[in-house]
């Protein structure tokens, strides 16, 4: 038998990021050890560990729950093993499906539980790391805020298998490496997962600091226009792009001159956990090569370093024209 080997496809181009609504089929694919065949009529979701009643939904009975729609932004942590390198693989979709709060409610959750430790089904090898399910946690806290989704469609659409299908975990204003795909069990526990992808891997340190678990998004912006290598020909061109953060972004700040000054870009409202968009208008100062940067900040007062982490600030090259 083949064993099941990674799925990386992540290449995100300025150009998804046009549409307020990311097309599925722009949207990266990650799947650590393969996409395993599902049979969604012999598939549950198993709900054990410290609760005062285990349960399991069949697929039919998680679609008779009520159900809400939440749109988020979906941004993929990049490579597990260098969180120092750029990454910047962001969609904006609408998730809908089952509060899991109110999943653990009807389970009746032990109050000395901490976390909820979540399960994918596939079992193959990433990186020769055996892999035997998928395991991630989320603090009991972020769940019990609520809009932590076993998501049964995406952009109203039932997911696709690459997707996750039947259901997967959504952890909006978390990293995408945390919303499980395939889930078969969430496990409430008093203490995180000594697993590959939690203490292992997605668990790292920015210089100085100790490690933590790659959980809230970063603070993080990109250029939709220009494109990186454009000649612009106008003297006015409005610059925008996209936004993000697990917080709501309250600044984005603009370089025209590779770093040397910065302006205050506009930044559009924060409408739940979505991407927000930024603009500025440049009256361009004349022919000649510029380097354009953007860098966001939220209301944690979070900002992007320069270099040297996933969230670095983007920087483009453009060409003013002489016409
Ligand atoms: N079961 C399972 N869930 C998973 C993964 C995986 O490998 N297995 N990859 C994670 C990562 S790293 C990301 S970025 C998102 C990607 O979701 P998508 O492929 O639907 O865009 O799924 C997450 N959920
Ligand atoms: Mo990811």
């Amino acid at each position: 038998m083949a064993i099941n080997e990674p799925v990386i496809n992540n290449s995100i181009q300025p150009q998804h990021l046009v549409s307020d609504i990311t097309d599925e089929k722009d949207l990266f694919v990650l799947a650590h050890a393969g996409v395993p065949k599902i049979d969604a009529a012999e598939w549950s979701l198993e709900i054990c560990g410290m609760v005062g009643k285990p349960l399991a939904y069949s697929l039919e009975q998680l679609r008779r729950l009520p159900l809400r729609q939440v749109t988020s932004i979906h941004r993929c942590a990049g490579n597990p093993f260098d969180p120092t390198s750029s990454s910047r693989q962001i969609a904006n979709v609408t998730w809908t499906g089952v509060d899991v709060r109110d999943l653990l409610d009807a389970a009746g959750v032990d109050p000395a539980a901490t976390h909820l430790w979540s399960y994918g089904l596939e079992s193959g090898e990433f990186f020769g790391h055996e892999v035997t399910h998928y395991v991630k946690d989320v603090p009991l806290s972020r769940v019990e805020q609520g809009d932590v989704l076993i998501a049964l469609s995406l952009n109203g659409e039932a997911l696709s298998l690459e997707h996750g299908f039947p259901a997967r975990l959504v952890i909006p204003g978390y990293y995408g490496t945390n919303s499980v795909k395939w889930i078969c069990r969430l496990e409430l526990a008093d203490r995180r997962p000594d697993t590959l992808f939690t203490t292992q891997l997605y668990f790292d340190a920015a210089e100085g600091e100790s490690p933590r678990p790659v959980w809230e998004v970063d603070s993080d912006c990109m250029f939709v226009s220009p494109l990186a290598g454009a000649t612009i020909g106008e003297t006015k061109h409005r610059v925008w792009g996209r936004a993000w953060s697990s917080a709501e972004v309250v600044s984005v700040d603009v370089s025209t001159d590779g770093g040397e000054s910065w302006v205050a870009a506009a930044v559009s409202p924060s409408v739940g956990y979505a991407w927000q968009t930024f603009s500025f208008d440049w009256r361009t100062p004349g022919p000649g090569a510029y380097q354009l940067m953007c860098r966001a900040t939220d209301a944690n007062g979070r900002t992007q370093p320069m270099s040297g982490w996933r969230n670095e600030v983007h920087s483009i090259d453009v060409t003013v024209s002489a016409d």
